[in-house]
């Protein structure tokens, strides 16, 4: 499973105080550790407060890009910012993200495949998040449409069930890993799957032992890549034993440093 390490996030206090000072250390020391960890990809979001999101963005993915090679998630729902920094990044990125509306699926198709982008797609409408498994694959299957109408690899498309915190929204769990399931079953090839998965423990305790617990039930259910915590040493093991026992890696005996250094 591909990390996306999720930590260059103005959500966190020490990246919204990096951004506002333009001060790269932070960034580009979480950079460094999430790749030292055996993160895929770095999710870039300027966070919630910002005023000014095509600056900030494109100052995140310059000195992001000064301490590590790995690809970038521009996370935003600004496409300004997203188009801003995509024009910056040294390889094909990943676009964070589209809902299933249509003037919005065309600006980020259009980019993607300007760009060479990948694209995340959530299973989402105007209306909101549907509950129920059904609905949600029927938005994926509009993504699909779409991504493949402008000429974007299906492949390059990841879809993003939606996850929320199980305090919150308990009954959507089980909608979520029925959707992953299903969504393997849409074309041929078959869009991958993302999550953020510590969107699943957010406001609760236990935060690790629950997107742990997730992470592998998402993955025996076809889950291809998570935003998440690159540095929880615990779930990056247990990440590389569910590719164990899912047949996904040979086991050898260094089966969970071997994981790490390969970034898949
Ligand atoms: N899908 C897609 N993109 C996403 C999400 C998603 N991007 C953002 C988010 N969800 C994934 N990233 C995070 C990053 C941090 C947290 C959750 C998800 C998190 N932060 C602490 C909190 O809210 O409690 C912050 C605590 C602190 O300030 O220190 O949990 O679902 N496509």
């Amino acid at each position: 499973m591909i990390i996306i390490g999720e930590r260059i996030n103005g959500m966190f206090n020490d990246i919204a105080h990096a951004i506002r000072e333009q001060k790269p250390a932070a960034v580009q020391e979480w950079a460094k550790k999430q790749e030292a960890m055996g993160a895929g990809y770095l999710d870039l979001n300027v966070g919630p407060a910002l005023s000014d999101r095509v600056t900030a963005m494109k100052w995140l993915v310059e000195v992001t890009q000064e301490a590590s090679d790995l690809p970038l998630c521009l996370d935003s729902t600004d496409y300004d910012a997203i188009e801003a920094g995509l024009k910056l990044c040294k390889q094909p990125a990943m676009i964070n993200s589209v809902p299933a509306v249509q003037e919005k699926m065309d600006r980020v198709f259009s980019l993607a495949s300007e760009y060479n982008a990948e694209v995340i797609g959530l299973a989402m409408s105007e209306e909101g998040i549907p509950k129920d498994a059904e609905s949600r694959v029927a938005l994926a299957m509009e993504l699909v449409a779409n991504c493949d109408a402008y000429g974007v690899p299906l492949d390059s498309l990841y879809i993003d069930p939606l996850v929320l915190p199980c305090n919150v929204g308990q009954d959507h769990g089980p909608e979520v890993f029925e959707t992953l399931r299903q969504v393997k079953l849409l074309s041929d090839p078959a869009p991958k799957t993302v999550v953020g998965l510590s969107n699943i423990s957010q406001g609760t305790e236990n935060r690790e032992l629950i997107n742990r617990v997730f992470a592998v039930m998402a993955m025996a259910c076809g889950l291809d890549a998570a935003i998440a915590d690159a540095c929880d040493e615990d779930l990056i093991a247990e990440v590389a034993t569910a590719r164990i026992v899912l047949n996904m890696d040979i086991y050898c005996d260094s089966f969970v440093e071997v994981f790490r250094t390969q970034n898949l």
